[in-house]
């Protein structure tokens, strides 16, 4: 009996290791792709902190100033005054060329890109209205910019874009009212006037 025994249990050996085995390399290619898969998903979440990114580029080496203002649906407004509101965020105050200077191994270095950059890190459904104004007019000519809006999610995608000029100090536009729903979704709007800056009220 012992023998048959044996002998039975020797013919489901190697069913056994077979599927043994087959587990083992199912095992094996799932910790692979999870080796491959989580770096690209650990690099996707770097993008996955804004879902727009609204960016006023105007002419590298300039001195003057291009202020960029937004206002979420709450009626929160980001600018250099305040550089977090609610879910939007002003990476820097972009001043021309004066803050654009840095010292490396002891040599002034002159980054001559103007940009301000606007980072929408969450949805609120509603109406946002961007604005330009233009601080410093040192060049005392009209300053081109140009204002574009990106969707971050699920792939980065251009949906607006505008050429304006700001035409001497202290001019204010409104570029741009649109609108996100529930989902994130974009619409534009008009552009009718309406004034984000405190100067006006405060008597700058
Ligand atoms: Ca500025
Ligand atoms: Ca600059």
């Amino acid at each position: 009996m012992r023998r048959i025994k044996n002998r039975k249990s020797n013919n489901f050996d190697p069913f056994t290791d077979l599927l043994f085995n087959i587990l083992l390399g199912f095992t094996f290619l799932f910790f692979i792709t999870i080796l491959f898969i989580n770096p690209i998903s650990k690099l996707g979440n770097i993008n996955l902190k804004a879902e727009y990114i609204i960016t006023v580029d105007w002419e590298d080496n300039l001195q003057d100033d291009v202020d960029l203002w937004v206002q979420d649906p709450n009626g929160e407004i980001v600018s250099y005054l305040k550089k977090d509101a609610g879910w939007l965020h002003l990476d820097r105050d972009d001043q021309g060329v004066i803050n654009d200077k840095v010292i490396i191994n002891g040599k002034e270095v002159i980054y001559p890109i103007n940009r301000e950059v606007v980072t929408l890190r969450g949805i609120i459904p509603g109406e946002y209205i961007i604005n330009l104004y233009l601080y410093d007019n040192k060049s005392m000519k009209p300053v081109n910019a140009k204002i574009i809006i990106e969707k971050v999610n699920p792939s980065l995608k251009l949906v607006f874009f505008k050429d304006v000029i700001l035409q001497q100090k202290d001019t204010e536009l409104t570029i741009a009212r649109f609108h996100l729903d529930s989902s994130g979704d974009f619409t534009v709007g008009t552009s009718q006037k309406e004034t984000l800056t405190p100067y006006e009220l405060k008597g700058y």
